[in-house]
């Protein structure tokens, strides 16, 4: 049994904040380029031990120590990259293929494979190495990738599922597969108009004043006062 699970999952701590870090960097890295960033935005989190003991005992893990539940629980720490298109997806995922920084442990497609209950998102295991006063340690991380219209969907259902523990009424059920698949055909409508959006974002990232450039979104009560004080006198 983990008896102290502060120091257990200080190293999932640790290689969470360090890739939030290593991938919000290579957010920085297109946008100073003025490319298109694959990734929207990242999120991290380290499971909570209540909710580990709980996948162990359904994974029926015979001798909940430490080294069996870093075994079998693979997304003690969890990374969420967000993207604006599908083909971000594959984008970032091609990109984790090339880093040396860490191995790639298993890879599940349920974009091409929904699940059952309608979810969709990349997911990738990675070892992740992890430099302590001890020594190195190679620690299991959990990266799912995904669109804004897959995230929108799998918060949604992950908050019902406290409620009903997956086991939906029908109707429920089918309402939810539905907005999946209402999500799904949203993220297909708009790699349809990529093109288009990638270029009204980048005229907004590469024109206008430095102000103008740090922001990306228009804002029309500043453009005004920016052209009023640029009119001649
Ligand atoms: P930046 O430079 O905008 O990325 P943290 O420790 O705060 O970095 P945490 O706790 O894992 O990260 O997750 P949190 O706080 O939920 O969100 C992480 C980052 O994602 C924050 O930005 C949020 O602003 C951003 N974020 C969360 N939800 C959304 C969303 O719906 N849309 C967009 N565009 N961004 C979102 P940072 O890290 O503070 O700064
Ligand atoms: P959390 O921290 O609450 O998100 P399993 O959990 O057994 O289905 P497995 O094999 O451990 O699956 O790994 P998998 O399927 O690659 O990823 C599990 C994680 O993916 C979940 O973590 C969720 O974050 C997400 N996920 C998988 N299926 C669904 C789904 O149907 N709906 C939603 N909303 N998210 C899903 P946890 O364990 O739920 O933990």
């Amino acid at each position: 049994m983990v008896e102290d699970w502060h120091s257990f999952l200080a190293p999932y701590r640790q290689a969470v904040e360090e890739l939030k870090v290593k991938f919000k960097g290579i957010r920085t890295e297109f946008e100073e380029a003025n490319i298109h960033s694959p990734i929207e935005f990242v999120t991290g989190r380290v499971k909570r031990p209540d909710s580990i003991l709980r996948k162990a005992e359904f994974r029926e893990v015979s001798d909940l120590n430490a080294h069996n539940i870093e075994t079998v629980i693979e997304d003690i720490g969890g990374i969420r990259i967000m993207c604006q298109f599908v083909e971000d997806i594959y984008q970032i995922v091609e990109i984790l293929h090339q880093r040396e920084d860490f191995d790639i442990i298993v890879e599940r497609d349920y974009i091409s494979h929904k699940k059952a209950s309608g979810y969709r998102s990349y997911h990738i295991v990675i070892a992740y190495p992890i430099e302590r006063i001890t020594g190195t340690d190679s620690i299991l991380v959990e990266i799912q990738v995904r669109t804004l219209a897959m995230n929108f969907w799998a918060t949604i259902e992950h908050s019902l599922n406290y409620k009903y523990a997956g086991d939906y009424p029908l109707e429920l059920h089918q309402r939810l597969e539905r907005a999946a698949e209402a999500a799904f055909r949203l993220d297909e409508e708009m790699s349809e108009i990529r093109e288009e959006i990638k270029e009204a974002q980048n005229y907004f990232q590469t024109t206008g004043s430095n102000s103008r450039q740090k922001r990306q979104f228009p804002n029309p009560v500043e453009d005004q006062i920016e052209d009023k004080y640029k009119r001649p006198l």
